[in-house]
């Protein structure tokens, strides 16, 4: 949560004062010639004085401006709550499916992207919030801030069309883009931003398997991300071994502005001060309602940090990840893994015991924003948490 502390502003220059420096004429009498010049003189410090203290803060505002181009951390707008966000519509939370969507038929994978603008809860404990969203092929994450995953082979050729709001409801009044950096082709002519209705086609093969993020990349890409517009390509790799589920979990912030269903706060961006961190969405949807899992079973974990700014340290508690493939490096008997915004991998691990075992950022503060979930085996008994 941002901090409510009321810190006095910092004062934008160091105040320069003391008397100028008046010398008395030598004989101790004033001379008139003398006494102008002595005025002069003040006069010329003083400007001086002025011109400089205008200068250093209009200096000083610029800087602060271009740094922050708002409130100081420590003031930033505090996300108004559930009960402040009573009566604004918004979108009903519905759960998001971690299991991972099969890689579609045809020679060519393709994939229908649409952007929908839309009011939804991202936590039980906050007001609704403006969230862009992105589509695949129809599946909308309505009533979370989650866009949809893609996920093909190794090798496959793919084509995207991008919609930016294809009908009305997708109440699109921005223009955007889509970013894939699964992609290797020229981003000027493949990333291009597209107004409200309109339609781009970019096409790539999948040369590379891995988690990868996709994004909007229209400016202020800060702002894009912040407000929903991130999302998860995953390319197979060839001979994967089977396993008995693959889930797909993508971390992300959000950031509320002052007003229930309002814009997201782009303060709050620049500040690195999220209000929320999910799953998949929405906070701690997977806390209250477990992925179940049978004990002993493999379970493979796509993760993607989709930021945009805050780092990952995925780990999921009362197991140890037998493999881990992150950013095309294989790794044993990890604890935990770190993914810098943007970044991705999947994890394989085995519930060896009937229980319920936490994932979450292993970064507790903000784990507390609503990083974290439970995978429950199918005879857990007991809690849920
Ligand atoms: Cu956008």
């Amino acid at each position: 949560m941002a901090t409510n502390e009321s810190n006095p502003p910092q004062p934008l220059m160091r105040r320069r004062g003391g008397r100028a420096n008046t010398a008395r004429p030598p004989d101790g009498r004033a001379t008139t010639l003398y006494d102008m010049a002595i005025v002069a003189g003040i006069v010329a410090i003083v400007t001086g004085i002025v011109l400089a203290t205008l200068f250093v803060a209009r200096g000083g505002l610029d800087a602060n401006a271009a740094q922050t181009g708002g409130p100081a951390a420590g003031q930033l707008a505090q996300a108004p709550t559930a009960d402040e966000g009573r009566g604004i519509p918004h979108e009903p939370f519905k759960a998001v499916d971690p299991h991972l969507p099969a890689v579609p038929d045809g020679a060519v994978k393709h994939f229908e992207v649409d952007v929908y603008e839309h009011v939804t809860k991202v936590s039980d404990d906050l007001a609704p919030l403006q969230v862009w969203s992105y589509s695949v092929n129809g599946v909308e994450h309505r009533g979370t801030g989650a866009s949809a995953p893609l996920v093909v082979n190794l090798g496959d050729d793919v084509r995207i069309d991008l919609l930016n709001g294809s009908t009305s409801k997708m109440h699109v009044a921005f223009p955007h883009s889509i970013d894939f950096h699964s992609a290797e082709v020229a981003p000027n002519k493949a990333f291009v931003t597209i107004s409200p209705g309109e339609k781009h086609t970019l096409r790539f093969k999948a040369k590379h398997p891995g988690v990868f993020m996709y994004h909007c990349a229209t400016e202020p890409v800060l702002l894009h991300t912040g407000a929903g517009m991130v999302g998860v390509m995953i390319v197979k790799p060839r001979n994967l071994a089977p396993v008995d589920h693959e889930l797909w979990i993508t971390q992300q912030e959000f950031y509320f502005g002052p007003e229930p269903g309002g814009m997201p706060d782009q303060f709050k961006m620049e500040a690195k001060e999220p209000d929320v961190i999910a799953f998949n969405g929405y906070a701690r949807q997977y806390a209250k309602a477990p992925i179940t899992v049978g004990r002993g079973e493999r379970v493979r974990m796509y993760v993607l940090n989709a930021g945009p700014s805050i780092w990952s340290a995925f780990h999921v508690i009362g197991t140890v990840f037998d493999k881990t493939v992150i950013e095309g490096v294989v790794g044993h008997h990890a604890q935990t893994i770190n993914l810098a915004p943007s970044q991705g991998g999947w994890v394989e691990f085995t519930l060896d015991q009937e229980g319920s075992y936490p994932f979450v950022t292993h970064a507790f503060a903000d784990m507390v924003k609503g990083a974290a979930g439970v995978l429950r085996t199918e005879h857990a008994g007991g809690p849920g948490e």
